[in-house]
């Protein structure tokens, strides 16, 4: 039998990690065939919530659900950590100004950056959920210095599937059929998703649209603009689809893209497209053997460019602001 695999989520008490937590432990994160041992890390006064959580998934008694760990300490819960899912973080609340919210949060990601760095296993993969993802992101990984600055990444798969879907809707036809379809930037209201080289069935997704007014108007601000469209429609922030995206992201860093597709992951640039070396932004990607790489080579029209550039100077803000606050 497999040695089980060691899935660290922070934030485990909360919404997301509510809808996270049940399908890590039945296989959909790794496979169904890999064991699993959860390392749940949550803030002192939500350990109660976190054990409640945890008497449940034992109540389901999954096959590949091994260990819990339940702790307020981010050297215990990253001991030996091959995926780590950082979910908790501060949100903005009322009045908050961005260099506060970019200090409670280097708060968060610092610590538990040198807690990766320090306890983790070498083939640790970190996906960082919590706002400002992709800032976040550069914090905890600028604090693990001796882990690959690869293996950290930023949540926009959400974005990403949210795309596919609205495009869906659009042109009558089913997400199997979309293809190729990009996130790039930041986890922002600045993102953008692109659609000039995917496919629908086959054929070009701009195409197929034929309409760049819809793109501009509708698509565009509705994908970037959905989170917000959720809180009103529920009452509450987007966390099953959030946690299903977060299950996507890992199972695609894991286990590959299909054949002639690609998705979307916020990753440290190489330089890649004119974004500076180092951000944390969104990119295509393809991945084999547990590795990705950015997608080479797309042409990038002037409708496109100036929505990557727009984005990419919002993340070169928050890389300066966490900078200036001596986060990074
Ligand atoms: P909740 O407030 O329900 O849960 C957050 C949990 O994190 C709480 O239980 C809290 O006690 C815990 N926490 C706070 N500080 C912690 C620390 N230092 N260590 C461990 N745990 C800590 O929020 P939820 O709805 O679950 O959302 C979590 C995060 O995901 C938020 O930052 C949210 O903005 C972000 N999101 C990111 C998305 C993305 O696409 N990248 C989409 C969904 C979501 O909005």
């Amino acid at each position: 039998t497999r040695t089980p695999v060691n899935v660290t989520v922070t934030g485990a008490a909360g919404q997301i990690g509510y809808a996270l937590l049940f399908r890590i432990a039945s296989g959909h994160l790794l496979g169904p065939d890999v064991p699993v041992n959860l390392r749940l890390l949550e803030i002192t006064p939500a350990l109660k919530a976190a054990e409640g959580t945890a008497m449940e998934l034992d109540d389901c008694a999954f096959p590949l659900l091994r260990d819990i760990t339940i702790t307020d300490d981010a050297n215990v819960a990253f001991d030996g950590a091959n995926v780590a899912l950082l979910v908790g973080a501060r949100p903005r609340t009322k009045g908050m100004e961005r260099g506060d919210l970019l200090s409670a949060n280097g708060g968060i990601f610092k610590p538990q950056g040198k807690a990766i760095n320090d306890n983790a296993a070498d083939d640790i993969k970190v996906l960082v959920v919590g706002n400002p993802a992709n800032t976040n992101a550069l914090i905890a990984q600028a604090s693990a210095p001796d882990v690959p600055a690869e293996r950290f990444t930023a949540m926009t798969r959400l974005d990403h599937n949210r795309a596919i879907s609205q495009l869906a809707k659009k042109t009558g036809t089913t997400v199997s059929d979309i293809k190729r379809l990009t996130i790039w930037g930041n986890h922002s209201a600045t993102q953008y998703p692109d659609i000039f080289h995917a496919e629908i069935a086959g054929k070009n997704a701009a195409e197929v649209v034929g309409d760049e007014q819809w793109l501009a108007d509708e698509f565009i601000p509705t994908v970037a603009k959905r989170g917000a469209a959720i809180i009103e429609a529920r009452g509450a922030s987007s966390a099953a689809s959030a946690a299903n995206a977060a299950i996507d992201h890992v199972h695609t860093w894991v286990n590959g893209t299909a054949e002639g597709d690609w998705t979307s992951m916020g990753i440290p640039s190489d330089g890649s497209y004119g974004v500076p070396e180092g951000l944390i932004s969104s990119f295509p990607v393809t991945v084999k053997d547990g590795k990705y790489s950015i997608v080479q080579g797309l042409d990038i029209n002037e409708f496109s460019r100036k929505r990557i550039d727009a984005s990419v100077k919002e993340l070169t803000e928050e890389r300066d602001a966490v900078r200036e606050l001596g986060l990074i």
